[in-house]
């Protein structure tokens, strides 16, 4: 049994892995997060009290921080601005937590000689053209485009110093676009399933072409926890299921799954920089680490989270006009 600290544990992602980690393994669990907009108590209802402690606090405040390493064996670092859209309206938040937040904790990790794990993105590598066969590697350049991916491309790259630096004992992962519960209606999918559920038509941005490569959050999780076993110390390992669609098809697809016209959208004005195709190979981490994804089938996936978001409204009503607000006032 190991203790972890997991940062940001109340947003999507660490919502998730906390819920995965809970029901797979024996470990005890303290999540630090600052519920900014992002964060959600509710996430982590219904968990064991005895497993599960949670802190609010934010990843900049090095004292805090320098507290809890000491009574863990090992930090998952999810704790981020996670929003694209967000980090061109304002990108100064991105640059205090992916950076300065990340620095933080490494420099807690270097002083307790603490086992870190650095949870990143594919959007790192920049993006792909529509008809390339190539998919990212761990050898792909960084190339970030938006303030978003480069703080978080920053952030990698902290990493990686602190580990030939400092010896820290640190892995990374980049993962593709995860879908699932939890997730905040600003994002894509829940953006578009909570707008049929309201009677309003769905969002595309553009024409839509635009590539992402989708991964339920449990599969996610599950490479995780596969790294923070058996990944090797200073090493990058890439996460994606080989789920990629085009948001076209993504949108029409939701529609469908919830008995609407599939041409019952509307085409919005376009992300500035938008990213055109991201695609993951993660060759390594199934031959080297022995790791695959169990939820091959995204229509499916996609079904249940629709059912997730229909029997939680509780969970999202309250952000949904804010968000719908904003997207306006951008003509999104
Ligand atoms: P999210 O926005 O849903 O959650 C982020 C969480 O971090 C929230 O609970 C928030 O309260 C917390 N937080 C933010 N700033 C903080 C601070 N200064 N101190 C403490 N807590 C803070 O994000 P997500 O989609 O769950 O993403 C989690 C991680 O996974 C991020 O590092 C992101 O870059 C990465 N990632 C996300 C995806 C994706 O598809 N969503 C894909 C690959 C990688
Ligand atoms: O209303 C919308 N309409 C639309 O067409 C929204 C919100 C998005 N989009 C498009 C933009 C993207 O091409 O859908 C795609 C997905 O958009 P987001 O959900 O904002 O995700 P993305 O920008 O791809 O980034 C996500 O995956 C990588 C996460 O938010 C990041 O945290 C992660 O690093």
């Amino acid at each position: 049994m190991s203790k972890l600290l997991v940062t940001g544990g109340a947003g999507f992602i660490g919502s998730n892995f906390v819920h995965h980690v809970l029901e797979h393994t024996n470990h005890e669990v303290t999540v630090l997060d600052a519920l900014t907009y992002a964060g959600n108590l509710a996430s982590l209802h219904g968990l064991p009290e005895d497993r599960v402690t949670f802190v609010k606090g934010d990843i900049t405040d090095a004292p805090l921080v320098d507290d809890l390493f000491g009574k863990v064996d090992a930090v998952v670092h999810y704790a981020a601005e996670s929003h694209n859209d967000n980090s061109l309206h304002d990108p100064r938040p991105f640059l205090d937590t992916n950076i300065v937040g990340t620095y933080t904790l490494l420099e807690a990790a270097r002083r307790h000689d603490r086992r870190f794990h650095h949870i990143s993105t594919d959007e790192v590598y920049g993006d792909l053209e529509l008809d390339d066969p190539a998919r990212f590697t761990e050898t792909t350049p960084y190339n970030p485009s938006s303030p978003y991916s480069s703080t978080k491309a920053g952030s990698d790259l902290l990493v990686r110093a602190w580990v030939r630096s400092f010896g820290v004992r640190a892995t990374i992962s980049n993962c593709s676009n995860n879908y699932g519960p939890y997730q905040h209606v600003e994002k894509f999918i829940p953006r578009q399933i909570t707008n049929v559920l309201r009677g309003v038509r769905p969002k595309l941005y553009g024409r839509g072409e635009n590539v992402r490569d989708w991964i339920h959050a449990d599969d996610h999780s599950a490479a995780v926890l596969t790294i923070l076993d058996k990944g090797a110390i200073g090493e990058t390992y890439l996460i994606g299921a080989d789920g990629e669609k085009n948001n076209k098809d993504v949108v029409e697809l939701i529609l469908e799954l919830m008995g609407r016209p599939a041409d019952a959208y509307d085409h919005v004005t376009d992300r500035a920089g938008h990213d055109l195709r991201y695609a993951i190979d993660s060759t390594r981490l199934r031959e080297e680490l022995g790791w695959a994804p169990r939820y091959g089938d995204f229509e499916a996936g996609l079904a249940a989270t629709i059912a997730w978001y229909r029997d939680n409204e509780s969970w999202w009503a309250g952000a949904k006009d804010g968000v719908e607000a904003f997207y306006a006032s951008k003509g999104q």
